[in-house]
């Protein structure tokens, strides 16, 4: 049936191309106004709204017909909005939010549910109900996204979490209590042993206090190993440790594959160790940060770190374990080597074999040849930074470097040899040739064309793109500004993603489609093959429970559902199905303590019941399936209408019931 329709649609495509080769010439683009008429055929409504031959051939490419689905899944932060989304592409269309690090009513998690969740990501009791989410990693077998598991970092609060692709609920949030923030997380190694979590601000080891004056000597760098536990579906505490760095503010970071597997690099932006204070005249961060000519690619040994570790080698800061800065020299974990000052980026080829750094104040990408740093290791380098740790001189390391524009920040990879790097200054893409055997030896290594992009695009996501084989075909912009691309909201604009078509060679890129994206500052994205996600369509039993990923022992059996008493506990059983909750009358008391559970026995796909209370702030939903318990206490009295906030069924009003609470 699909196979049937797509080859329809390719033959409307040729047709489409042939008829607005003749439109582009007599039309002016940019002039949209409605279509007049309501018979006109589509030639016609194209004319009148003024598309161009590129318009069309863009809507063709991406417009998805109701009921057919996309081929691609994304996974985007949603930055300040501390959650993940869910886009579908070529479409573009929105699938789904996911909650990680804030409470969200639609899901109801945090209103009773996931409450025991966020509640592992507060700190030292200080409860944080909110996330900067930068970079999604999906998890890997053999280098290719396996469609498991997702995992975000929370930049503002150095924290890591663990989403379910059965359910695309979040099930676990940690903290490496040895530091406060993070930046180059998450990524993972090419079978998903470990995801890692790369610091960002130097800081004092467990955020402790230290004067600023201090800085060289007292504070730190960071980055975290995360072991996973695929069979248990969760980040094992006790086999996690981290290294200690110099607090050269480490940035983004990425695993090595292939050949550089065992390995991880980071790019850093402040080995002037600059400490700002502009208020007491000294030099600003921004000024400091970027007045050495150089920074530093820090090239991390993770195997032998891991043996480091396994053989005791790490202490204990605040109940976790870290590899201190002198055994990290002292066992040749840690190797730098300079970069072009205050870069951003290091970015893995998909044979792992080169590391790509954007230059952000330089307009070349460097990129940075593994074997050539293996060389430069086993030759034994000649110089150390003030800490002591070695540094690879950057002939000995340097592949190539490619003039891009300006600010180029983040590259990814397709299946055609190509590269694509943002620039943020630019406001472009670049896409240029990878010059080494496996790529594009026959273009060496140069900058192919450029695309406008609208506008400071600040990363860039591949289809498939961070796997040992991206599937090219897609590309998606994530600006930061959108300035003139949709309508005013006021002074507070929407962000822009922009799909981009790179299945053809050289200078022919184009843009198919924005799409804006309120509530969330989208850092870093990655596209998976839809086929690849095996998402439930209902949970797999009645009673299921979405933490614990298997039969609740506290479900509610039809027939089981009621009220009982022991002292001042209340145990309240229900059951949810259209369209009624059973009991529908709840009577207790002022100052009891309620345990309330309810289970959804619907086996129908999207059956799902909502269920509010009012002023007792518990908002639920109760997805096919599913057993939900939450507990609160009676401090109101009065007559408390609960009722399902899902219109379910045509008698879904009806679907209420009466909470008495009687006066003491
Ligand atoms: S950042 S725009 Cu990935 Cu957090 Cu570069
Ligand atoms: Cu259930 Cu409305």
């Amino acid at each position: 049936m699909i196979s049937q329709r797509l080859s329809s649609r390719l033959l409307l495509i040729g047709a489409v191309l042939v008829i607005a080769g003749v439109l582009a010439v007599t039309v002016s683009p940019k002039a949209i106004t409605s279509a007049q008429g309501s018979d006109a055929d589509w030639q016609t409504i194209a004319e009148q709204r003024g598309l161009t031959e590129a318009d069309l051939r863009a809507a063709v490419m991406t417009y998805t017909p109701s009921g057919v689905m996309d081929e691609y899944v994304m996974f985007a932060s949603a930055g300040q909005g501390g959650q993940v989304l869910a886009i579908g592409l070529p479409s573009m269309r929105l699938l789904r939010l996911i909650a990680v690090f804030a409470p969200e009513p639609w899901q109801g998690y945090g209103y009773g549910t996931g409450n025991e969740v966020l509640e592992q990501g507060f700190i030292d009791g200080q409860e944080i109900l909110w996330g900067d989410t930068h970079h999604p990693a999906l998890s890997e077998t053999n280098g290719e996204y396996d469609g498991q598991w997702l995992f975000i970092g929370d930049k503002a609060n150095g924290r890591v979490a663990v989403i379910d692709l059965r359910d695309f609920e979040t099930k676990q949030i940690v903290h490496n209590p040895a530091f406060l923030n993070d930046h180059g997380g998450t990524f993972v190694t090419p079978n998903t042993e470990y995801i890692v979590e790369g610091g960002q601000y130097g800081l004092p080891l467990g955020g402790d206090y230290a004067p600023i004056e201090e800085y060289q000597n007292a504070y730190s760098g960071m980055i975290t190993f995360w072991k996973f536990d695929r069979e248990a579906g969760r980040i094992d505490y006790s086999q996690s440790f981290a290294m200690e760095l110099p607090p050269y503010w480490q940035d983004l970071c990425d695993a090595g594959k292939g050949v550089s597997e065992g390995w991880v690099f980071c790019n850093s932006f402040n080995a002037e160790m600059a400490t700002g204070g502009i208020e007491k005249g000294n030099p600003p961060f921004e000024a400091g940060v970027s007045r050495g000519a150089v920074d530093y690619l820090h090239i991390i040994n993770l195997k032998a770190a891991e043996a480091v570790f396994q053989a005791g080698g790490a202490v204990d800061v605040r109940g976790f374990s870290v590899i201190p800065l002198e055994t990290v020299i002292e066992n040749n974990l840690l190797y730098l080597a300079p970069e072009p000052r205050s870069p951003h980026g290091a970015d893995v080829t998909p044979r792992g074999d080169f590391i790509s750094v954007g230059g952000k104040l330089d307009p070349h990408v460097s990129v940075y040849s593994f074997h050539k740093i293996q060389d430069a290791v086993a030759a034994g380098p000649t110089e150390k930074d003030v800490f002591g740790v070695p540094v690879l001189a950057l002939e000995s390391v340097l592949e190539a470097q490619v003039e891009l524009g300006l600010g180029p920040l983040h590259t990814v990879y397709d299946d055609q040899g190509y590269a694509y790097t943002s620039l943020f200054l630019d406001s472009a893409v670049a896409r240029w040739s990878i010059g080494a055997e496996g790529y594009r030896p026959q273009d060496g290594w140069q900058l192919i064309s450029k695309i406008p992009v609208q506008y400071n695009v600040g990363h860039l996501a591949a289809a498939e793109g961070d796997t040992m084989s991206p599937d090219g075909r897609f590309l998606v912009a994530l600006n930061k500004w959108s300035v003139d691309r949709f309508l005013s909201t006021g002074p507070l604009l929407p962000q822009n993603l922009q799909l981009i078509d790179v299945t053809r060679p050289g200078d022919q890129m184009q843009i198919l489609y924005d799409m804006p994206i309120t509530g969330a500052e989208p850092h870093y994205a990655q596209i998976i093959k839809a086929d690849k996600l095996k998402a439930w369509e209902v949970y797999p039993e009645v009673g299921w429970n979405p933490i614990t990923q298997s039969v609740d022992p506290n479900a509610v059996i039809q027939g089981t559902e009621g009220v009982t008493r022991d002292g001042k506990n209340v145990t309240v059983r229900m059951t949810a199905v259209r369209s009624h909750m059973t009991p529908e009358h709840i009577e207790i008391e002022e100052g009891d303590h309620v345990t309330w559970t309810i289970t959804n026995v619907e086996r129908a796909r999207d059956a799902t019941h909502g269920f509010a209370i009012p002023f007792y702030n518990i908002n639920l939903s109760i997805e096919p399936g599913e057993t939900i318990t939450f507990e609160f206490e009676a401090k109101r009295p009065g007559v408390f209408s609960f009722y399902c906030t899902e219109f379910c069924s045509a008698l879904h009003l009806e679907m209420m019931g009466y909470m008495m609470v009687q006066p003491k």
